[in-house]
């Protein structure tokens, strides 16, 4: 029998996991559930997909792509680049047999998580990276997009190039200046969120989810954050649900966030509750101050369509679409007030 201890789950949460009875809210199925504000939009096409009764995979690679191409937000190529000025897109989708593909480190690729897909689908392997993952998709005919930054993204580099201060702060990357929880909207009418992750259950009763991000903005060349990896950014089980990560990756690395997130379950807890023993989990390995400057936040679905959010600070929203009239943006809970 797996011990709790395995999960990371500490003695002191471990009487939660049965006794839990946070309600996770719709039961409804097909349901779909994604990140921040840039998600209602996501969700849109998610839905279009699982409202015909199609596949949660089907869903969540087109609601993610989205966002992808939209220009309103820092997920994409559109987003800020590393500090050397490349733009650089990590990815990962998982499907209802809990299959996984994902990419790191590529550039000049519009819709990384259909690379994914590939990767999953076409290839023995889980994840390609770098100019590996880009002649993949070139191959695969994906088109080369040009190595340029738009006209706003080059006006925050150059500012940030000023002090070049490496700070891996979520939402620090604003055209402002401003740190962790600024306003969501920026001056440029950007959204200052770099990850967009998506987790879906069908009509059918299955689970998929993916997650795409251009990393944190002004990060080191190379640097890959939590969104491609399994179990990390992303995790689904079909036979228990799904998890997915947004903040600072190198918390949700460290603790296996989502895997975590789905193995909780898996012992009876609800989403909600699932989603703050990991947020909890990342709080108790930090200092007091340290913490003060970290934002991470999951997302999670069951089985029976529940889901649930925590966040550790405020600001972090979530869509919620399980219907053509319900798409709404939700505020999560969190952990420091
Ligand atoms: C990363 N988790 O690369 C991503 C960043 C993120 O909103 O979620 N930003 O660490």
């Amino acid at each position: 029998m797996l011990q709790l201890g395995t999960l990371g789950i500490s003695s002191v949460f471990a009487p939660r996991i049965f006794a839990s009875t946070v309600k996770g809210h719709t039961g409804k199925k097909p349901l779909v559930l994604s990140t921040w504000e840039v998600g209602i939009n996501a969700n849109k096409a998610a839905w279009e997909i699982l409202r015909k009764n199609g596949r949660a995979l089907d869903a969540v690679e087109a609601g993610v792509m989205v966002t992808e191409s939209e220009n309103t937000c820092c997920v994409g190529l559109d987003a800020y680049p590393d500090r050397d000025g490349y733009v650089t897109l990590d990815a990962s989708i998982m499907d209802e047999h809990g299959n996984a593909g994902c990419v790191a480190f590529l550039q000049r690729i519009r819709h990384p998580i259909s690379v994914a897909r590939r990767v999953m689908e076409k290839t023995p392997h889980v994840m390609l990276v770098g100019s590996g993952a880009q002649q993949f998709a070139v191959e695969e005919g994906f088109h080369l997009e040009e190595e340029k930054l738009s006209d706003s993204t080059k006006k925050a580099y150059e500012k940030w190039l000023e002090k070049s201060e490496y700070k891996p702060v979520i939402n620090i990357e604003n055209s402002k200046g401003q740190n962790a929880f600024a306003p969501a909207q920026l001056s440029n009418g950007k959204y200052n969120h770099d990850t967009i992750g998506m987790i879906a259950i069908d009509a059918q009763g299955n689970v998929s989810g993916s997650c795409t991000t251009s990393g944190l903005a002004f990060k080191m060349r190379g640097r890959v954050g939590d969104s491609p990896i399994p179990g990390a950014g992303l995790f689904v089980d079909n036979e228990i649900g799904a998890a997915v990560a947004t903040g600072v990756g190198e918390e949700v690395i460290k603790i296996c966030g989502t895997h975590m997130i789905v193995e909780a379950m898996r012992h009876g807890m609800e989403p909600e509750a699932a989603c703050k023993l990991a947020v909890e989990k990342i709080i108790s390995r930090n200092s007091k101050e340290k913490i003060k400057d970290i934002q991470v936040a999951f997302l999670a679905i069951n089985k029976q369509g529940n889901h649930g959010a925590y966040a550790i600070q405020k600001e972090f929203n979530y869509a919620l679409c399980y219907a053509d009239d319900y798409n709404k943006l939700i505020d999560s809970k969190y952990v420091l007030h």
